[in-house]
Formats: structure tokens, sequence, C-alpha cells
């Protein structure tokens, strides 16, 4: 097939405003909404290809995440709900960074390269966060995708876990589920409310909860979840869409600043539950009698959810491999309490959801979680279906198990859906968010962000821990931490934006403070940062 059509809109309408070279990053690639046109409009075309590749529906997710509302981004799903194939990334990192009269040429390249039979059907699934630009930038992605001959089908205003849940459903027979919004909602609610009816405990529990959506598509979807969770929870939303999208809320704003979110009201002992700006992650937190503040991240639902897990698996009978997956910036505290207090094996992965989704494989039963919040579980076939026939069989706690397993959302992290877990597991507990908080105490801690002049100077191994390059600064690190008690520390850069980042733990938060700043001036140094030298007014 002749591209001359869709490279005529490459130039005509879709015009390269950028001659940076970019790279399909992390979760794909994310910017300022103004310069996305052509790359939305080039990712259409490249979604429309993957699907004749796989002969599948493929997602296209319009969303910056966390990021300020005048940021947005684009990431591909590929057929089972996964992330983008690393072959494809190349691909859409050669054809976005192709000049505008470059574009058929890199198409048949791809073609090609693929074996791609291009008179088959190519069927993509668009889904766009609240931001204002997505509306515009959803129209770029359907002319790429029409430009080639493909079809879309337009699910507006979605989160990423559920996109990545339609195009799953759609794929595999519906299996997993019915390929529709409702379909969505309805599997996991209703697994909610049967197990909640099946589990007495009560003790501490209470099903008051402050949900914080970020101002974005998060609190529509907690909205529609209310009408099909029959009353279990008590859940009041705040930051509904009145304010700035991720602005001082939002799960990456509690977890990065350590702090309660504005628009939420400071209910002492009631907990927050925030989401961030496309629903997949979620931190909870709380303010005691006393007013403190306590934030529970993705490592302190990693170990609550691991171990439920892990009790219900023993109590049925059950063989199976049960693991957790996290990455460097796991507390260290977590790490020893699941090892050493739970005895569950766990990894260590690359930061990015699909490097700890293939992690998780490994495993019958894969747990994984960022600390920032972003996680679920997988399991294997052979899991699924062991626990299935011990459910039929009414062994241990098999049907529990079950049960349990309706209410996560496998297909990627999923803030409601692993809400929705957590709830199960504290209610089943009987367990107030302050009983749950006491299973460990996070070592303190403290992340920081350096500007260099090219962040690909560095680079790392060991799942991030360490820096191969630039030469010495793994060196000076590794003598920085030293004198600290119980400190840690690494430094990688961004994935999403153009900078460093730092990570530091340390007995006290005095210490980790100034950990990180002695690493960040270590990074400036020895890897070429610009601008101001880190210093304490520059603590994140
Ligand atoms: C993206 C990733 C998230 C990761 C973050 C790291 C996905 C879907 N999302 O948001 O997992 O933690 O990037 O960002 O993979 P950074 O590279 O800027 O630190
Ligand atoms: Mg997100």
């Amino acid at each position: 097939m002749a591209y001359t059509r869709a490279e005529r809109l490459a130039i005509d309408t879709y015009s390269k405003c950028d001659t940076r070279e970019i790279k399909y990053g992390t979760a794909g690639f994310r910017s300022k909404a103004d310069q996305l046109d052509y790359i939305m409009y080039r990712m259409g075309l490249l979604a429309g290809l993957r699907a004749q590749d796989t002969s599948a529906a493929i997602g296209v997710m319009i969303t910056a995440s966390h990021n300020p509302e005048q940021d947005n981004g684009i990431k591909l799903v590929d057929p089972m709900g996964e992330m983008l194939a690393p072959a494809w990334e190349a691909h859409a990192t050669t054809l976005v960074n192709a000049p505008d009269d470059g574009v058929a040429g890199v198409l048949e390249k791809i073609v090609s390269e693929a074996c791609i039979d291009t008179n088959k059907k190519a069927l993509v699934f668009v889904g766009r966060d609240t931001r204002p630009s997505s509306n515009r930038l959803r129209d770029a992605v359907i002319a790429g995708v029409t430009a080639i001959g493909g079809e879309v089908k337009d699910f507006g205003i979605i989160s990423t876990p559920i996109l990545h849940y339609v195009v799953t459903c759609y794929n595999d027979g519906e299996n997993y589920g019915k390929a529709t919004v409702k379909g969505y909602y309805q599997k996991i609610a209703q697994a909610f409310v049967k197990l909640r009816s099946s589990s007495s405990s009560h003790g501490n529990y209470d099903p008051v909860i402050l949900f914080d959506g970020a101002n974005g598509v998060g609190a529509l979807a907690m909205t529609e979840f209310l009408n099909h969770l029959q009353d279990s929870l008590r859940v009041t939303i705040f930051n509904k869409g009145e304010g700035v999208l991720n602005h001082m809320c939002g799960a990456d704003y509690v977890k990065v600043q350590q702090k309660w979110p504005e628009g939420v009201p400071k209910t002492q002992n009631v907990r927050c539950v925030s989401i961030d700006g496309d629903g997949d992650r979620v931190i909870y937190s709380v303010l005691d009698s006393e007013g403190r503040f306590h934030m529970l991240d993705g490592d302190k639902i990693a170990t609550l959810v691991a171990d439920y897990l892990q009790e219900l698996v023993k109590s049925s009978g059950l063989k199976l491999k049960l693991g957790l997956v996290q990455t460097a910036y796991a507390n260290g505290a977590s790490t020893a309490y699941i090892t050493k207090q739970l005895g569950i094996p766990v990894a260590c992965a690359r930061t990015g959801v699909k490097h700890l989704h293939r992690m998780a494989q490994q495993f019958d039963i894969g747990v994984y979680f960022e600390a920032n919040g972003h996680g679920t579980v997988i399991f294997s076939t052979v899991a699924r279906e062991a626990i299935q026939a011990a459910a039929k069989a009414k062994e241990g706690h098999a049907e529990k198990l079950s049960q349990v397993l309706d209410v996560i959302n496998e297909t990627v992290g999923d803030a409601i859906s692993d809400m929705l877990l957590v709830e199960s597991i504290l209610h089943a507990r009987g367990w107030s968010v302050l009983d749950w908080n006491e299973a460990y105490t996070d070592f303190p801690n403290r992340q920081m962000t350096v500007t260099v002049a090219d962040r690909a100077v560095i680079t790392t191994t060991d799942a991030e821990r360490e820096c191969v390059t630039p030469e010495g600064l793994q060196d000076a690190i590794n003598k920085i931490v030293s004198a600290f008690s119980k400190g840690r520390s690494f430094v990688r850069p961004s994935g999403t934006e153009d900078i460093v980042r730092i990570y530091a733990e340390a007995s006290t938060q005095e210490e980790a403070d100034n950990l990180a700043i002695q690493v960040a001036c270590a990074v400036y140094e020895l890897a070429g940062g610009i601008g101001d030298r880190p210093k304490a007014s520059m603590l994140l």
C-alpha cells in the first residue's frame, strides 16, 4: 500500500513542529500539549499498523497522567492489555522522528519489517482523560487511523485502566469480561459487593472514605462506581473537577509532597484515597487524633495484599508460588518486612509498569506495585484454574480467593479496583487504616530532581540501583551514603521528563534530606548540571 494520503496529511495538517529527537518513553510520549498534534497523528497511523500486525484491536490512551494540566501524552495498549511491545516502541520512535515527507517511507519500512498484511482490518480503541487538549488530540489520532483505512471506536473520557480492560476483553473473546465500559463497572463492583457480603469481620473497620479525584477522570469513574456499589462504602468525592487537574491534590502530590491533599476536609481518623489524573495510581493517607499525617503508599498496599493472598492460598491447600515485585523506590522498611516477616520473595524491577508486569509473570501469583501507588496482581493460567477448581470443591478459603480475583483488574494498575481490593482486605481483617499502617514504619525518605544538559549521560544497572555512567558518580554516591546511618540512595534519568531523579533514605528525615542534597550535588557536578546548584529549597 502506498501511503501517499497519510503523508499528505502529515505535511499539510499535522506538520512536525519540533526538531528534537524524542523517544517513546516509560509510558509513551509526553510533553506540552501544544507540541503533540503531529505525534498523535503519527501514533494513530502506527496504532492502525499494529492492529493489522496483531489481527486485534489496539488501544490508544490520550493522557499525561499526573503531569500538570497543560501537558498531555499518548500511550499505546497491546492486545492483551499490555504496554506496547519493545520492537514497536522502536517503530514509534522512528516514525515520530521522521521528517513530514519521510512518513510514507517509514510506514512502508515497518510494514515490510513486520510482514504486515495491509488488507487486514485495523481497529483502534481510543480513550482520553479530562484535559482540555485531549479532545483536539483525539481528533489527530483518529485522522491517523483513518488515513490508513482503519476504524476507530471512540470510548470518550475514560480512565486508563478502563481502556486496558476493554481492549483485553474484546481481544480475548470476552472471556475476561464484557468489552464495554458498563461491563467494567459491573464486573468489578459486583465482585466487590459479593466478597463483602461473604465476609463477616468488621472490628475497627469503618466504611467511610474521603475520595480525592485529582480533578480528573478518576472522580468520574468513582461517581459511576458508586451507582454499582450498593452502599457498601460511604464515599464522599472531592476534587471532582472544580479545580485544576493534579494541582496540589491527587496521588502524586500526596506521595511526593507527603502532604494531605488540598480540597479535602482535614477530618481526623478518616482515610483519604487519592488517585492520579488518569486513574491508575492510588495512595491512602490519614490524619490521626493528634492531626499527624500518615501516608500508605504502593509499598503498604503491596504488603497488605501479598500477606492476605498468601494466607488465602495456604488455607486453600494450594501450592502456588506467590511473589512481590517492587522497584528501587520501595521503602527499605517494606522490603525488610516482606522478606523477613512475611517470608514472601521480592524481586526488584526497573521503574515503569511494563517492567514490573513482566517480572511478576514469573510467579503463579505476582503482586506488583510501585511505591507511587501504581500496581496490581496477576495470576497465571495455572493459578487461575487451580483457584477455580479449589473454589468449586469448597476447599478452605478458595471461594473467597476466587472472588478476590474478580475484584482485581489484572490488565494494568487500576486505582479504584486497587482501592476496592484494599477495602475488602481491611474489612475482612477488621482493621482501621491506622491498624494497617502499624505493619511497619517507613524509613524517612526524600526525592529531588536535578536538571542536566543531557540526562542520557546517566546510565544505570541492577534495576536502576547503581549508576554505570558517568564515570565516578557511583563511587561518589557510595562515599556520601556511607556517612549516613541506614542510608540508601540512587539516581536515574526520568523516563517522562527532562530531568534526573534522586532518591534518598536514612534514619531521620533531616538525614534523608541532607543525603538527597549531597547526592544531587554529586549529580550536578559529575553529570553536567545546569541552572542552580541543588540546595535545601529544591527538596521535593
Ligand atoms: C510513568 C509510568 C510509571 C512510572 C513513572 C516514572 C507507566 C504506565 N507509568 O508514569 O510506572 O513510575 O512513569 O516516571 O508505565 P519517571 O521516569 O519520570 O520517574
Ligand atoms: Mg497515571
